[in-house]
């Protein structure tokens, strides 16, 4: 070995000597929390009585930079629901783990639409250790709570551990699960991902999403009170975007000349501040003045939400939005209690969970206020459901018994609207 090597062998020895003492000797971070807001509580556009109730889809904040080994707590909203996912690619694991997706190997077509009835996906439920291929373990819970990282349950967090990872919470609602009471609820994930770049969204509101950052421990974190200040200058924007809309969406439309040959435009729900709010409201918001002979067209021009239309509101046989399907009937699944016994559809191995099919034609004509027509469940265009619809439509004729006709969506039972039908 001559000189000149040598020298610059304990050059190199050295200088890796001077860029490891350092980071040796500097301390391991611990493990923090941070908690991300999902949804929002705004008691004043939050009025379930007065029929008008603004859901958040949206994440407090949309960005969060973390350690390997930290944890996220998500804490949702008082009475919200969403299912909650980790994933390097978002548009890979919604593509491997649907939401809804047409029931196109049932040849019974959903009555309120004629078009294929709207499945549940596994992005409906909870997946644990899923990848961009499918596979993991997918839970059957219709109504949540996450199988994973309920802390009020006692259930110890998540796992997101990057790479080809796929988590999902399925259905967590913000309600105390002893009580059934609105309350905020943690769900938490330990974020076990390499560095790099990752996104949280929710399955079940296309738009609602965020950008988790992991870097490497010599690099800092984000800081609790940087979400809570971002967290509030997003709400802010996203409230006054959401006034806007409600605004702009609640006015009486129609077309068509003397009333009778008139047709009336009702929007079940419209969309705000690019996906990041849900109006969860009959549009116009005042009773609608029929006269025999005019029809209603029926729109749901919230990309990112599902809602069902349903006369009347006071009938307790209305059908729940979810539930077991049977082929040519439909068994719906109440939210609390026991389950009613499954049926399965012909053809099939298991039981599939579908959206309310309805029980009426787009054009069906009002017979009377207390008759039940549904239209059943449709879901918004982001959704991508192929085929699906955005519209119904109703008519009225001389056969209709005058009166006041109150319809719902069964999903938000608080979207309530009125016709009053006269002669
Ligand atoms: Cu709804």
């Amino acid at each position: 070995m001559n000189q000149r090597v040598l020298v610059s062998l304990l050059v190199s020895a050295a200088l890796l000597l001077m860029l490891q003492v350092p980071a040796a000797a500097r301390p391991v971070p611990s493990p923090q929390t941070l908690v991300i807001g999902v949804d929002h509580v705004d008691p004043a556009n939050q009025q379930p009585d007065q029929h008008r109730l603004f859901e958040y889809t949206d994440f407090f904040s949309r960005e969060v930079t973390v350690h390997t080994g930290d944890i996220l707590d998500f804490r949702a909203a008082p009475n919200s629901l969403h299912n909650i996912a980790l994933a390097a690619d978002e548009e890979a694991a919604r593509a491997a783990y649907p939401v809804l997706l047409a029931d196109t190997d049932d040849s019974h077509l959903a009555p309120g639409t004629g078009k294929p009835k709207i499945q549940l996906g596994p992005g409906s439920f909870s997946v644990t250790g899923g990848t961009t291929h499918g596979g993991g373990v997918i839970a059957n819970n219709l109504y949540g709570p996450p199988v994973c990282g309920v802390e009020a349950l006692g259930e110890s967090p998540c796992i997101f551990s990057g790479g080809d990872d796929v988590e999902i919470a399925g259905p967590n609602p913000g309600v105390n699960l002893q009580t059934g009471q609105p309350a905020a609820v943690d769900w938490k994930i330990k974020i076990n991902a390499r560095p790099g770049k990752y996104d949280f969204f929710c399955t079940i509101h296309p738009g609602m999403r965020g950008e988790l950052t992991v870097v490497g421990e010599d690099r800092p974190t984000t800081k609790q009170s940087e979400i809570d200040a971002r967290s509030l200058g997003q709400f802010f924007s996203d409230r006054a975007q959401a006034l806007n809309a409600e605004r702009h969406a609640d006015r009486v439309e129609f077309s068509g000349g003397k009333p009778g040959t008139r047709t009336y435009q009702v929007k079940v729900g419209v969309s705000a501040a690019d996906n990041h709010v849900a109006i969860d409201e009959m549009f116009p918001r005042q009773p609608l003045d029929l006269k025999q002979g005019d029809k209603v067209e029926y729109v749901w021009p919230d990309p990112h939400n599902v809602h069902t239309l349903t006369f009347p509101t006071d009938s307790p046989s209305l059908p729940e939005p979810f539930g077991f399907d049977c082929g040519t009937s439909f068994i719906s699944v109440p939210p609390v209690g026991p389950p009613p016994p499954a049926c399965i559809e012909p053809g099939q191995s298991q039981t599939e969970f579908i959206g309310d099919p309805g029980n009426a034609s787009p054009g069906t004509v009002l017979q009377s206020p207390t008759q039940i027509v549904d239209a059943g469940l449709l879901t918004g265009r982001d959704y991508h459901v192929k085929p699906s619809t955005q519209s119904w439509s109703l008519s009225t004729s001389a056969f209709t018994n005058t009166g006041a006709y109150n319809f719902q969506c069964t999903v938000h039972d608080w979207m309530q609207g009125t016709l009053n039908v006269r002669q």
